[in-house]
């Protein structure tokens, strides 16, 4: 006889349990095409090879892109659930630097870049707001998963966000809305296109315009007075693209949304170490808000801090 579990006014069965998000289960089947990408494959070599091309395209463009990669039912039930989620979306219309990071810019010079503020006109389905059954929180807690990103990222492993709001978020760009360039406060992101604007709404980025010990503002400044050396390059994924992207590196931006419909793209971000938890001035300038845990999380870190910047 199958195993059930009460709950009040209904039975859950095994089969109705594994629909929710949970990293100890986590079946990618119905979740991604596996039989194009055998991600549910581990040590095989058809994935050993999908994790060869993808690592060698990230290295060469530093933005790699698996076309197709969700199963198209998968598709068509995360663009449903974003749909009505988005109605409770606020849309913000704020300004902010290309780190959003407003504690650290009043100490540098006027004229520094990296004070320039821009224009931001989006919204954001945060992680708090998509339930266990979302297709989103079943994908973005998958073993399978997280290993064939670790694996492309070249990590022993990689964590999720402890983070409630940032780590698994829905950008959501109305018509007219944009998303300025930035870099990323983590190494990589994964992002998956699920609704596409009718014109617009296209990512662009200047691959490694920074690097660890060089903040290039000269490069940084050119990008923002619009006189960069090279043209930034340029993705329009298709929904159920999947893209892994380096964005700590590379500055990055969505253009503006033109025509009726608005643009939804899941962004995915892992850790190298569990428990992180995003900085409370950048999630109050991305999010529009914050929770008790970056509250906590930013009295830790002030504790814990030695007196030098970091
Ligand atoms: O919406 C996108 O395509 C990318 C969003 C983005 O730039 C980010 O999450 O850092």
């Amino acid at each position: 006889m199958a195993e059930t579990v009460t709950t009040p006014g209904a039975t859950a069965t095994p089969a109705t349990l594994a629909t929710l998000a949970d990293p100890e289960a986590g079946s990618l089947d119905g979740l991604v095409d596996v039989a194009r990408y055998p991600i549910d494959r581990p040590g095989s070599s058809s994935l050993g090879r999908l994790v060869g091309r993808t690592r060698a395209e990230l290295a060469n463009r530093g933005c790699a892109t698996l076309a197709g990669f969700l199963d198209p039912a998968a598709l068509r039930s995360l663009a449903a659930e974003l749909e009505v989620i988005t109605r409770h979306v606020p849309i913000l219309h704020q300004e902010a630097s290309v780190y959003a990071r407003g504690a650290l810019e009043t100490d540098l010079e006027a004229d520094d870049p990296r004070r320039v503020r821009l224009r931001w006109h989006a919204g954001h389905v945060t992680r708090d707001m998509l339930p266990p059954y979302s297709i989103a929180q079943r994908l973005y807690v998958s073993p399978g998963f997280k290993s064939f990103v670790a694996a492309v990222v070249g990590r022993p492993r990689v964590f999720e966000y402890a983070d409630p709001l940032a780590g698994l978020v829905a950008t959501v760009l109305p018509p007219g809305g944009c998303y300025p360039w930035h870099y990323d406060t983590n190494d990589y992101v994964v992002t998956i296109v699920v609704q596409r604007a009718e014109s617009g709404g296209v990512f662009e980025y200047h691959r490694d315009l920074r690097r660890p010990g060089d903040e290039n503002l000269a490069g940084l400044r050119a990008v923002l007075d619009g006189r960069a050396e090279r043209p930034a390059e340029q993705v329009d994924g298709a929904p159920g693209d999947l893209q892994l992207f380096l964005g700590r590196y590379s500055l990055h931006r969505v253009t503006a949304v033109a025509g009726n419909r608005s643009r939804h793209v899941l962004v995915l971000s892992y850790a190298e170490q569990p428990g992180v938890i995003g900085p409370v001035d950048r999630t109050r300038s991305v999010y529009g808000r914050i929770t008790e845990a970056h509250l906590l999380a930013e009295q830790a870190r002030l504790a814990d801090h030695d007196g030098l910047i970091r």
